[in-house]
Order: structure tokens, then C-alpha cells, then sequence
């Protein structure tokens, strides 16, 4: 699956202008008001970028891998808000059952999903289930052709704009082979929300708890109608979730970079511009290498995944995918400290916008799987063979 390339070229230099037009101009906005404008959600939904990654038979844009990550990297260089609005729509809230659902879940939520009618979230984590994902406790009882949910969601994104959740509960035994992955409708009578978190960065996303309280959910809502495989649709939905966060890092350490540069050439001190100091250049080469290094990689194994079948899982790929978020969200991490000191005081200062990008960043090395998470996965991956 991909758009062609000259309609994907057409779609890339819209989403630039879109970025540097109209999202950048807004940042201010969004810092002052913690929320994204609703006619740029118009625009989002007009535009199809609610719709990029589901195929076109759906009413999608239909992108490959390769191409989804070169758009992530171009919405990377603002804020992270603005993604965030389509963002689980298109990744992880719907690729469950783009890749696992059977052909009537795809016809019935893919083409309200692609047009941004139905807003899409992913419920995975909870209070005492997060990097050990396979141990969540959220109950899902068999009752006739329904099953009864139980439990809490917890810093569920996009949970207050959601229209439904693709949401993990244990139907079996423990571990990973007792759970199963739901499509809920937010409004089935039982659910309640929590209230907004109040979060370091990332001012503009929503995030809250998700609580269950014996909602019915019909049985053929189960992703791809069998019971007992929901961890590993997570798992797979995870794996094109990093990657993309991946490529979200270098877009915005692209930003950051491009920030600093800006700011080195303009400001003065002992009578020549920063640029102009080599303690200031050892700082931006490091991040330029850094960046491309980690841009790289991103496309490297965009490419990889594009070679396999979307539904099937690869180890090695796995692998790579987790290689690619941990080397950009720290890579992101680095380059956007990097990017205050360059900035000198004014880096403290929230009108630049590194400030802002520091304490955003700070997010992409824990959310989807933390960097050592990703670290036992290559290192799991590494060690499986004789
Ligand atoms: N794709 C498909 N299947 C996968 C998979 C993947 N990427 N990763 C694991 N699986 C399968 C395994 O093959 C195994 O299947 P079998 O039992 O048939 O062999 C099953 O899932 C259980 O896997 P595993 O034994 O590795 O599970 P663990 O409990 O050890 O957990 C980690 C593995 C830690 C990697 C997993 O829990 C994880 O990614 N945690 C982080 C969760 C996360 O990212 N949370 C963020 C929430 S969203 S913001």
C-alpha cells in the first residue's frame, strides 16, 4: 500500500505549507490557551490528515510506511499538539483493526475513522500496568454475546475528543495470552472519564483517565472476532506507533536545530555573532550529525516494514523499529538541551520556542514503550539465538 509519488510529493509540500503557514503562527495559541483552534481541526479533516494511513478503499490517503514517516517528520517541526489531534486516528487508535479486525470492523469504523468523523484512542496502560502491559487487570466477563468491562485506563491520549477506543482487557488466564483487544464505543452506558491531566509539556493534548464500570460491549467487537490475541495486535500497533514517534523526534530536533542556528547567527556577544564560536559549533554539528544519523535509521526501517505484510509481525523488524525510538527520542532529547544552551538565558524563556520543545521531548522517551523498554527488546531480539 502507497500513494503514488507525484501525489505524494503534492501531499508532502501541502503539509510543509500547512506546518509553516498556519501551525507555527499558532504555537502561541496553543501555549496560552492549552488547546488546539477548532478551525485548524477543519483544516486537519478537510486536508485528509485524518485519513492518511487508511487505505483508499476505506476513503483513505492510503500511505506506505516510508511515506507516513516523512510526513510525521514534517509535522514533528511544531508542536506536538497538532499531531496529536489526528494522531491516534491514524496510528494507534485504528491500526488494530486495520491490521487484525475482520472485514466487517474495517467497513464498518475505517471510513468514519478516514474522514475524521470517529476520533480513534488507544487504551493500554493502567494504574498498575504500564511497561509491563501484559499484567493489566481491566476484567472482561462473558455474558451471553456480550462481554462486561471493568478496570481504568490511565494518560489515555485523545480520550476526551475519542469517539471510540481500541481498548485492551483480560477475557483469559493471565499474562499475555489472556487478553484481548476491544473496539469500544465511548458512549456505552459505564464510562467515565477523568479529569485532564496537567502534564510538563505538550501543552494542547488531552490525556485523562478512562474508567470502566460494567459496560457491555458486544462480543463480535473483539478485534478480528477471536478472544486471546489482543497483546500481540497491541504489540504490532506499538511497532508502527514507535517508529513514527521516531520520526516525530527528528522533526522536532530538525525544528530545534533550525531554531539555534537562527538564534547563533543573530545574537551577538564579545563583538561577533555566537555562530561564529567554535563552542557554539561543536554544539549544532553535534546535533546535525545526531539528527541525520537518527533520519536515517527512521527511513531505514520504514522501508523494512514496508516489505512485510502489515499484519505480520517480525522479530527483526521489531527490533530495528525499537533501535530507531530509542536513538531518536534521546537523540531529540540531547539536541533540544543542546538547543537551550545555545539560547543562552533566553532558552529558559518560554516565548522561544526551544523551551517548549525541551519539555515536550521529554515525552518521546516514555510514552509507547520507554527507552528501556526498547533497550530489553534489541537486546531480547539479539540474544534469542544460539
Ligand atoms: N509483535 C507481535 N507479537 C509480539 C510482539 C510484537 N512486536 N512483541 C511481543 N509479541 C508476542 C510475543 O511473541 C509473545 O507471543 P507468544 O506467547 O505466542 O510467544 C507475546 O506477545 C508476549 O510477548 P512477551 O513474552 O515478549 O511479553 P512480555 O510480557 O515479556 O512484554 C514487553 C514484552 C516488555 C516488550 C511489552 O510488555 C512492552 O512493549 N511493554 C511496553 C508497553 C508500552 O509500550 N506501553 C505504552 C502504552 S501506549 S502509550
Amino acid at each position: 500500500m502507497a500513494l503514488d509519488n507525484e501525489s505524494f510529493d503534492i501531499l508532502l509540500a501541502t503539509v510543509q505549507r500547512f506546518v509553516r503557514e498556519r501551525l507555527i503562527p499558532a504555537e502561541n495559541h496553543l501555549e496560552e490557551h492549552d488547546e488546539v483552534p477548532p478551525a485548524i481541526v477543519d483544516e486537519m479533516k478537510a486536508m485528509g490528515l485524518f485519513g492518511l494511513t487508511v487505505p483508499e478503499e476505506y476513503g483513505g490517503i492510503g500511505l506506505s510506511v516510508a511515506q507516513e514517516v516523512k510526513v510525521n517528520f514534517e509535522l514533528g517541526r511544531t508542536a506536538p499538539a497538532f499531531r496529536s489531534v489526528f494522531g491516534t486516528n491514524i496510528g494507534i487508535g485504528s491500526q488494530g483493526i486495520l491490521m487484525d479486525g475482520t472485514p466487517e470492523q474495517k467497513a464498518q469504523y475505517l471510513p468514519r475513522v478516514a474522514s475524521g468523523e470517529l476520533v480513534m484512542s488507544f487504551a493500554l496502560t493502567e494504574p498498575d500496568a504500564g511497561s509491563d502491559a501484559a499484567s493489566l487487570k481491566t476484567t472482561a466477563r462473558p455474558d451471553g454475546d456480550h462481554y462486561v468491562l471493568n478496570g481504568t485506563k490511565r494518560y489515555i491520549t485523545n480520550a476526551p475528543r475519542a469517539g471510540a477506543f481500541t481498548l485492551m482487557a483480560r477475557t483469559g488466564g493471565p499474562g499475555a495470552a489472556g487478553v484481548s483487544a476491544f473496539i469500544v464505543p465511548a458512549d456505552l452506558p459505564g464510562i467515565t472519564l477523568g479529569k485532564k491531566d496537567r502534564k510538563m509539556g505538550q501543552r494542547g493534548t488531552m490525556t485523562c483517565d478512562v474508567i470502566l464500570e460494567n459496560v457491555r460491549v458486544p462480543a463480535a467487537n473483539i478485534i478480528g472476532g477471536v478472544a486471546g490475541r489482543g497483546f500481540k495486535t497491541a504489540m504490532k500497533v506499538l511497532d508502527r506507533g514507535r517508529l513514527n514517534i521516531s520520526a516525530v523526534a527528528c522533526g522536532i530536533a530538525q525544528r530545534v536545530l533550525d531554531e539555534s542556528v537562527r538564534y547563533a547567527r543573530e545574537r551577538r556577544q564579545f563583538g561577533k555573532p555566537l555562530a561564529d564560536f567554535q563552542l557554539i559549533q561543536a554544539m549544532l554539528a553535534d546535533s546535525q550529525a545526531e539528527l541525520r544519523a537518527g533520519w536515517a535509521l527512521v527511513q531505514d526501517v520504514a522501508r523494512r516494514f514496508d516489505a512485510k505484510p502489515p499484519h505480520v509481525s517480525d522479530p527483526e523488524v521489531s527490533m530495528l523499529v525499537s533501535c530507531a525510538k530509542l536513538f531518536c527520542t534521546e537523540m531529540a532529547g540531547r539536541v533540544a538541551d543542546r538547543g537551550v544552551q545555545v539560547h543562552g538565558g533566553a532558552g529558559y524563556i518560554n516565548e522561544y520556542p526551544v523551551e517548549r520543545f525541551y519539555r515536550d521531548v521529554r515525552l518521546l522517551r516514555l510514552y509507547e514503550g520507554a527507552s528501556q523498554i526498547q533497550q530489553i527488546v534489541i537486546a531480547r531480539e539479539l540474544t534469542r539465538h544460539d
